[in-house]
């Protein structure tokens, strides 16, 4: 069994598939943390997880004119080490809803394929500095070069690895916050998100985020692997198996805006309080740096809206009356915000139909609904989330 290494796992994770192991937390627990706690944040492996020997580990760079072979030492002593909070998306997040509308090819995640957390590691852009990478290499390239491939150590039967690439103006950018990261929430990543080494790429969907990471490769050419190519690329609703064409699409890299509300949950029993409101919870959040502006809330069904309460950080110190931290400068607001609203629950409903939408600074707006965004591979699924709840007098 070539999952038998796999590492143990925590009970409260919701599994969607055993080997390989993709499962994610109940949304109620993703809600209740800022920083989601790396033993609760999603899981997404394609193949088995890589025993990886830290003293004897190199992570080999090419395509500069100083090719790199680096040791954890090495990565962890000759640059700076940089932390960046960022949220990681699954392209699959929220696919059940997809399915709901019409069956699609994927795992049947939820709304908590995705996470929040504090990321430490070398700066890619450093690395390739290192490599010689500078408007001399750029010249010697030919002006060419235009993407840095990732290689896992993870590898399928026939010794096929995982793979993807994102553009090298990402990499490049003193903005772009791009990260090969040893660190996941203070501690050593842990074997289930890629320990020694992985990709952190904010902004960007969590394909390209590679885990086990072997190899970084500057080139012309977007990586080759199926993850790239053939998979996480998005599609007409009347696109279908038969006449998909992967050539005619785009990898996904940026993420457009999301959001969910994590708490109640769908189908929940509500007790009328004596004021008769419910606390809606749920986090949002958009690729590319953009930042969520505001997070609007119906309570019934999209007719009639408020705005809810956008927690910047992680809220602790609120009570205390402490300032907020800083908002994230521009273009670079990786981290989601968790938000709350407390609502009048409608007078004599019995069923009442929750429903969230997000804005980001571009005033990116979610779909309303998911039939006209559906696609074969229930990727991107960002239609307004709606949970239905029974109300109790
Ligand atoms: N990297 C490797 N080497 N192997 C993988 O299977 N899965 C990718 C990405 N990086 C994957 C990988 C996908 S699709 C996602 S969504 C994220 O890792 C999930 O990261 P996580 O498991 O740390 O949440
Ligand atoms: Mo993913």
């Amino acid at each position: 069994d070539p999952y038998s290494g796999d590492p143990q796992r925590h009970p409260v994770l919701r599994v969607n598939s055993a080997k390989p192991f993709n499962a994610e937390p109940p949304p109620s627990l993703l809600g209740d943390s800022y920083i989601t706690p790396s033993a609760i944040f999603f899981k997404r492996n394609h193949l088995p997880v890589p025993r990886v020997d830290p003293a004897s580990y190199r992570l080999r760079v090419e395509g500069l004119p100083r090719p790199l072979s680096l040791s954890l030492a090495d990565l962890k002593g000759r640059f700076p080490k940089h932390t960046v909070t960022a949220t990681l998306q699954c392209a699959g997040n929220r696919r059940s809803e997809m399915n709901a509308v019409k069956q699609v090819k994927g795992l049947n995640w939820g709304i908590a394929a995705i996470g929040n957390a504090t990321w430490s590691g070398a700066l890619l852009r450093d690395v390739l500095r290192e490599g010689g990478w500078g408007p001399e290499a750029a010249a010697v390239a030919g002006g060419g070069a235009r993407h840095v491939q990732f290689e896992g150590l993870d590898a399928d039967a026939s010794g096929t690895t995982y793979g993807a690439s994102i553009p090298l103006n990402k990499a490049l950018s003193e903005e772009g916050d791009v990260l090969l990261a040893y660190q996941m929430n203070g501690e050593d990543l842990p074997a289930d998100h890629g320990y020694p080494l992985r990709v952190v790429v904010p902004g960007t969907v969590g394909a390209r985020n590679v885990k086990w990471l072997g190899k970084v490769i500057v080139s012309r050419e977007e990586s080759a692997s199926h993850w790239q190519q053939n998979d996480y690329k998005g599609f007409s609703p009347g696109t279908d198996w038969d006449t998909v064409d992967f050539k005619s699409a785009p990898a996904i890299q940026e993420l457009p805006v999301q959001s969910a509300i994590t708490q109640p949950a769908d189908g929940a029993v509500l007790e009328r309080d004596a004021d008769g409101e419910v606390t809606v919870r749920g986090y949002a959040w958009s690729g590319g740096g953009r930042e969520v502006v505001r997070v609007d809330v119906s309570l019934d069904g999209g007719k009639t809206w408020q705005v809810a309460r956008l927690r910047e950080g992680d809220g602790e110190g609120e009570e205390q009356g402490e300032a907020p931290p800083p908002p994230p400068p521009p273009g670079r607001a990786w981290a989601w915000k968790l938000w709350e609203v407390g609502a009048p629950l409608p007078p004599g409903e019995q069923q009442v139909e929750i429903v969230c939408k997000a804005v980001d600074n571009s005033y990116n707006m979610q779909p309303d609904s998911v039939a006209p965004i559906w696609n074969l591979r229930g990727v991107l699924s960002n239609a307004w989330h709606r949970v239905r709840v029974t109300v109790r007098e």
